[in-house]
């Protein structure tokens, strides 16, 4: 049994052998410079992360069949199974580095804060709905800090403030309740993106998240169908069920 249901997150150390990043690392480099190329002016701007990896033009059929197999793979499946009540699905990747200022501060936050859901329903919806990132960094990186159980439960006051930036509370405050979980190239952390959570930034991170959901109508509004397999990308993927729901 993972810690998942209780605390919202779990760590598994050393989870990946150095072939299997590395067999995904030339892909998410390839990925990163073509984005960066870009997006110049949003990295300029302050972006810390792109997204989408699997669709558009900057990877080839090829690599995509290698990052959705990586997506499904068996081992994924098993944890997986410990965390969702039903088969979930494939939403999105995200790559994560550090912004482009030395200065820019980080934030605390719910990823259902930016939703457009009044505060009455993320209430709610956080009592039941799973949405969760598998970060995989391929490099050492100082982490994320996590507020442990709030993927089920509702914040403090101090944190509603701070998160929401209220009362003269800035998004990047410390909070009292915040663990950070560090990281190193092979492990996995696995997270609620519902609970209160901020990066911590440095190192030069460059990370790999997989976010994976229930397969319910809410979540599926949120799915884009160009991050899927074609349907030629599909045939030649192993584990197929967590793309195939549309
Ligand atoms: O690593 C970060 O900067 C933040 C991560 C995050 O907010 C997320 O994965 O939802």
């Amino acid at each position: 049994m993972n810690n998942y249901e209780q605390s919202g997150y779990f760590y598994l150390e050393n989870f990946f052998s150095e072939n299997e990043v590395a067999g995904i690392e030339k892909i998410l480099i390839k990925f990163h410079e073509l984005w960066l190329t870009d997006h110049a002016e949003n990295y300029k701007n302050g972006i810390l992360n792109s997204h989408s990896l699997t669709s558009g033009n900057y990877l080839n059929e090829e690599e995509k069949i290698t990052l959705f197999n990586f997506i499904s793979q068996d081992k994924f499946q098993e944890l997986l199974k410990g965390i969702f009540p039903n088969t979930p699905i494939f939403l999105n990747t995200q790559l994560f580095f550090d912004p482009k200022s030395r200065d820019q501060k980080n934030y605390w936050h719910r990823d259902i804060q930016y939703t457009g859901m009044s505060v009455e329903d993320q209430k709610q919806a956080i009592k039941t709905q799973n949405v969760v990132h598998f970060r995989i960094p391929v490099k050492s990186e100082l982490g994320i800090e996590l507020i442990p159980k709030t993927h089920r439960e509702w914040d403090l006051q101090k944190e509603f403030d701070v998160r929401n930036s209220l009362k003269g509370c800035n998004q990047s405050d410390d909070l009292e309740r915040g663990e950070i979980v560090k990281l190193d190239r092979g492990d996995l952390l696995v997270f609620s993106a519902n609970m209160i959570h901020r990066g911590i930034y440095g190192n030069n991170r460059f990370s790999l998240d997989i976010i994976f959901c229930d397969n319910i109508p809410q979540m599926k509004n949120f799915v884009d169908r160009n991050n899927l397999p074609s349907s030629k990308v599909f045939e030649a993927i192993r584990n197929k069920k967590i793309f195939d729901f549309l």
